[in-house]
């Protein structure tokens, strides 16, 4: 039994809980690098390799390197504690590939919205659809080495957040800071549960 744990076959048989959380963001935000980095199964990716054809639309002026596109979906998964298991499905950022997320939201319990703050209107979509499907969200800045840093009060309100909605910092490259920002998902859907119970 050890080893299919480990093989990411089966959850420990304490897991309890196992909510489905939507990575959302736009294009070229990290959304696949975050699921990527924290997924302890193989993350499932869905990239199409970027051609010419898509630089009217793809804008690469904040990840030049960037090469592929996700066209479907990811999906990972990571055990939080002995009870707890989030199932993490990444949306396409493009927004020609919208019309996907009421399918692959439906039944999520809450969003992790990664956002830029070197193109923060481009986050302005991802926002919105999450807000439309009532979704509790948190907004994560995924940090560029570019990146400026702004004072929160500014970046919460050029994001028009409420002030209840944590606004955190993470790198979606690394394990720890995009499981610390997940977890801070996880408290605030937790305390909206106990609020409305
Ligand atoms: N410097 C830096 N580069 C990053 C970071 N996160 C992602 N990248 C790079 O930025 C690019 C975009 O990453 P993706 O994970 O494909 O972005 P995405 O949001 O899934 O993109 P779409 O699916 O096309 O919307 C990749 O080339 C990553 O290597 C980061 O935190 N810092
Ligand atoms: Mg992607």
């Amino acid at each position: 039994m050890a080893s299919r744990l480990s093989d990411g076959v089966y959850v420990r048989d304490t897991v309890q809980i196992t909510p489905k959380l939507m990575v959302v963001g736009p294009f070229g935000v990290g959304k696949t690098t975050l699921i990527g980095a924290v997924s302890e199964i193989e993350p499932l990716r869905t990239e199409e390799l970027m051609t010419q054809n898509g630089a009217a639309t793809d804008d690469l002026s904040g990840v030049p390197d960037k090469r592929s596109t996700t066209v479907a979906l990811d999906f990972g998964r990571l055990t939080l504690a002995d009870d707890l298991v989030l199932y993490l499905f990444g949306t396409p950022g493009q927004q020609r590939f919208t019309h996907i997320w009421e399918d692959l939201s439906r039944g999520a319990y809450g969003a992790l919205v990664l956002a830029d703050s070197r193109y923060l209107d481009q986050s302005f979509e991802a926002l919105s659809l999450v807000e439309k499907s009532a979704l509790p969200y948190i907004v994560a800045l995924n940090a560029f080495p570019d990146t400026p840093d702004y004072p929160e009060a500014e970046l919460r309100e050029a994001l028009d957040l409420d002030p209840g909605t944590p606004l955190v910092t993470c790198d979606a490259r690394d394990r720890q800071s995009a499981k610390t920002a997940l977890v801070t998902l996880v408290k605030h859907l937790y305390a909206g549960h106990q609020e409305s119970s």
